[in-house]
């Protein structure tokens, strides 16, 4: 296959604060909502938290050099919020924002280009009020990210450009406020409609400030995105699939791309309220004039892809569909997720077709395998190189075709800390020691170092099945 991309082509590995820095007491540091829902016995799966992690907050220099040792040319990272805000509101904290700009000082003398993300997920503690309100459930908390949003841009604005402000809003809203498996753990799934919604909010808020204090700004948002394809071939998994589509992608991505709420998606969420009893309409929460706010500015689409969704239709519960499969023999990662490279190459060009060809940057791509040092202290992870080269070769595909993707950004630079799965999977081409901290780049980050170099897939190693 050809490979179009591009000289200025973006090559890049993603992390967050929560889940590589440690020294969560460092610099002033305040608490954040994920470090008080580790404390809650059984949530995290081997009962670790972010204490430690990579302990990349002292140790980011390390980080920066794996980047430059494996060619890459950015850096997607975010600035932890409880670091930056430790009591929410009123004030930045000085200490934290020196540290951030150091770290964006070293990466342009490295000629690493910065993502920086916002809202990793790691909300002060002192936006919620009590242990289930407050949080995104409180329209507040929007305008005190954009407060938090202007003080980090007010700072290291005049050398970074690219700006995330949210990192996968549906996530936020089905994992911290419906089901309650990540911070701040709240299980409602009727009010996890309005975190979701504020949530966006705060993107649109936090869009305008970082306009105003960024000379060219790139503003975008990473959005957890999962194709949705039919089970069958009949009308009702069809319409399933379309549904789920619309829960899943559009609910988020129509707004922000300034097209407002999806209607069939809307009635979806009123059904719910209204079954459930909520006692509110999405009328009460999303406010005349919000819908212009959140669509005002997205200058590019930040797409994380790892899997696709196979539904069937279902009756009887919120939902109106199931998520089934795939069943049979398909390519798993180590946690189980169908590896489905065709199905990016379709996401990209439906997002370029549906969004006015506004440009892509793939803010994370990658896959949990569990490969560790073998006898020869290196860790040899064929399958994620294999990973790597079908997914490369599916963005390639969607580029020939015509859609502009900016970058790509690997999660994982280093494996680190999976929010409630603990440090189980491992999501990086570097692997990382807990014990000792000690960083041991795998073959997948030379193999991805030499993509990048040459801005070329090596040829399929014969050695190396592809997924399909
Ligand atoms: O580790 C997470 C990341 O924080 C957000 N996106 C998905 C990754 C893998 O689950």
């Amino acid at each position: 296959m050809t490979i179009p991309f591009p000289a200025d082509f973006l090559w890049g590995a993603a992390t967050s604060a929560y889940q590589i820095e440690g020294s969560r007491t460092a610099d002033h540091t305040g608490l954040s909502v994920w470090d008080t829902f580790t404390r809650r016995p059984g949530v995290i799966e081997g009962g670790g938290d972010g204490s430690i992690a990579c302990d990349s907050y002292q140790r980011w220099r390390e980080d920066v050099s794996l980047l430059t040792t494996m060619g890459l040319n950015a850096y997607r990272f975010s600035t932890g919020w409880s670091r930056v805000m430790p009591d929410g509101t009123g004030g930045a904290n000085p200490l934290a924002l020196d540290h951030y700009d150091r770290q964006v000082d070293a990466l342009l003398e490295a000629g690493i280009t910065p993502f920086v993300t916002l809202n990793h997920w790691d909300m002060p503690q002192a936006l919620m009020t009590g242990e289930d309100d407050g949080g995104w459930l409180a329209r507040s908390t929007a305008e005190a990210f954009a407060e938090y949003a202007d003080a980090v841009t007010a700072r290291l604005g005049d050398r970074v450009s690219r700006w995330i402000t949210q990192c996968e809003p549906w996530i936020v809203q089905l994992l911290g406020y419906q089901l309650g498996l990540h911070a701040p753990g709240i299980a409602d799934v009727a009010r996890s409609v309005i975190a979701g919604h504020h949530v966006l909010l705060g993107h649109g808020l936090a869009a305008e400030v970082i306009a105003a204090n960024v000379p060219d700004p790139q503003v975008g948002v990473a959005s957890s995105l999962f194709p949705c394809v039919p089970a069958t071939d009949t009308e009702p998994d069809r319409a399933a699939a379309h549904a789920s589509d619309g829960y899943v992608n559009r609910w988020y991505l129509d707004p922000l791309a300034g097209k407002g709420y999806p209607t069939d998606t809307r009635e979806l969420w009123e059904g719910v309220l209204a079954r459930r009893g909520a006692g509110f309409t999405l009328d009460d929460v999303i406010l005349d004039g919000d819908e212009g706010i959140i669509g005002r500015r997205l200058d590019f689409i930040g797409v994380n892809y790892y899997t696709r969704r196979v539904c069937a239709a279902a009756s009887g519960g919120d939902f109106p569909w199931k998520v089934v499969g795939p069943t049979g023999d398909v390519a798993r990662s180590d946690e189980g997720w169908e590896i489905a490279p065709r199905a990016f190459t379709d996401l990209l060009l439906r997002l370029d077709r549906d969004y006015d060809h506004r440009p892509l940057v793939v803010t994370e791509n990658g896959a949990v395998f569990g490969d560790g040092p073998t006898h020869d202290g290196k860790v040899h992870d064929n399958r994620r190189i294999a990973f790597l080269r079908d997914h490369l070769e599916a963005l390639a595909e969607a580029m020939s075709q015509g859609v502009t993707v900016l970058g790509y950004l690997h999660w994982s630079l280093l494996d680190n800390f999976e929010w409630a799965l603990g440090y189980r999977p491992r999501f990086g081409l570097t692997y990382v020691d807990y014990r000792t901290g000690e960083r041991i780049p795998k073959d997948s980050a030379r193999y991805y170092g030499q993509v990048a170099r040459t801005g070329r897939i090596p040829a399929a190693d014969p050695a190396i099945p592809a997924f399909g």
